[in-house]
């Protein structure tokens, strides 16, 4: 009896000493995508699922609405109130739309990331950049001007209209094409596809008809680079249409292959994922408040420190072509 009185103090201590993580708790994390059916945000959730291993007090659900849209996003947002989660970890498919919402998550003491596509700042404790977006931009008009040379006319085909990510990349890509440099690179259009294979395919074949001259279509969103480089397989455009952007190895594979693309970039989606809920995770255990100059631990991918603006970048945007390609097509 006097054994047992002993443990259940050392258990009671060591609950206030150390808090929840120690006392068996588990965390619920959802990881919410900017839609269902989309690769990337897969290999996200496979990240965040080793993550939740290493960490082991970590369960991850994994939710998304059928179409990227803020409703959407918001109605899971509502339902993840009321189940209790412990943190939620998004990406967003409006900056401004989601923060009530998020606000009031925060306000019932919900930790709340956004990861990939931001959150405004009042909405979010911290937001987890896959990249610098300025590198982004960089690296896109480059591979730009090595698929088609320094002049002609080029479009955007990007995801939603209201995306944080890729609008801010267009941005820097806008940018970056203001250089000598790229002066002769004309941006004749930016379209949006929705990160809907259909919609994006589609989208592909009007500027094709709009543009008589296009010789490149730069996607900066996974979906609408692999639909822009099959419309321009299908078309029968490879060589005189090139597309690049960002896309995932086992979705471009066949493209570059085919030649419509020549190169294409992207970071590693599982690290995303992972990072993003270690990020969470410190959230939950206090050591990180989401303060300019918090530093933020990334388990095996590193540590960051976190901006004036509550964000970070996890590593540099990675380029493939057909050199490399095919291995990395087996893992994302
Ligand atoms: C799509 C999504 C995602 C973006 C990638 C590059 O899968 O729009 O948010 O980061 O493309």
């Amino acid at each position: 009896m006097k054994m047992q009185l002993k443990s259940v103090w050392v258990f009671v201590l060591s609950t206030i000493l150390l808090g929840p993580t120690f006392a068996g708790n588990n965390y619920k994390i959802a990881l919410v995508a900017k839609s269902q059916g989309n690769g990337f945000f897969e290999a996200a959730y496979q990240g965040a699922q080793d993550a939740a291993r290493e960490l082991g007090n970590i369960k991850v659900i994994y939710l998304g609405p059928s179409k990227p849209t803020a409703e959407g996003q918001i109605e899971i947002i509502n339902s993840l109130i009321a189940q209790k989660v412990s943190a939620i970890v998004i990406s967003a498919n409006d900056p401004d739309a989601l923060v009530p919402s998020l606000k009031k998550a925060m306000d019932r003491g919900i930790k709340v990331i956004s990861f990939d596509s931001g959150v405004r700042k009042d909405g979010r404790m911290m937001h987890l950049n896959p990249s610098s977006n300025a590198l982004i931009g960089e690296k896109l008009v480059k591979m730009t001007q090595e698929a088609i040379g320094d002049s002609g006319e080029i479009a955007i085909l990007s995801a939603a209209a209201q995306a944080t990510n890729q609008n801010m990349w267009i941005e820097e890509a806008k940018k970056v094409l203001t250089q000598p440099a790229y002066k002769n690179l004309k941006l004749v259009s930016v379209v949006y596809g929705d990160d809907q294979t259909d919609k994006s395919y589609r989208e592909a074949q009007s500027l094709f008809k709009s543009f008589p001259n296009l010789k490149a279509i730069i996607a900066p969103t996974t979906v609408g680079v692999a639909a822009a480089a099959k419309a321009v397989q299908d078309e029968k455009k490879v060589g005189s249409i090139y597309v690049t952007g960002l896309g995932l190895p086992s979705e471009m594979a066949g493209h570059v292959k085919s030649g419509a693309v020549k190169s294409f970039a992207i970071w590693n989606p599982m690290d995303l994922g992972y990072s993003s809920v270690m990020a969470a995770s410190q959230l939950l255990s206090g050591k990180v408040r989401g303060k300019a100059g918090d530093r933020v631990s990334l388990g095996r991918v590193g540590t960051v420190t976190l901006d004036a603006n509550g964000e970070a970048a996890m590593s540099s945007p990675f380029s493939y072509d057909a050199s490399n390609v095919e291995k990395f097509a087996k893992f994302f």
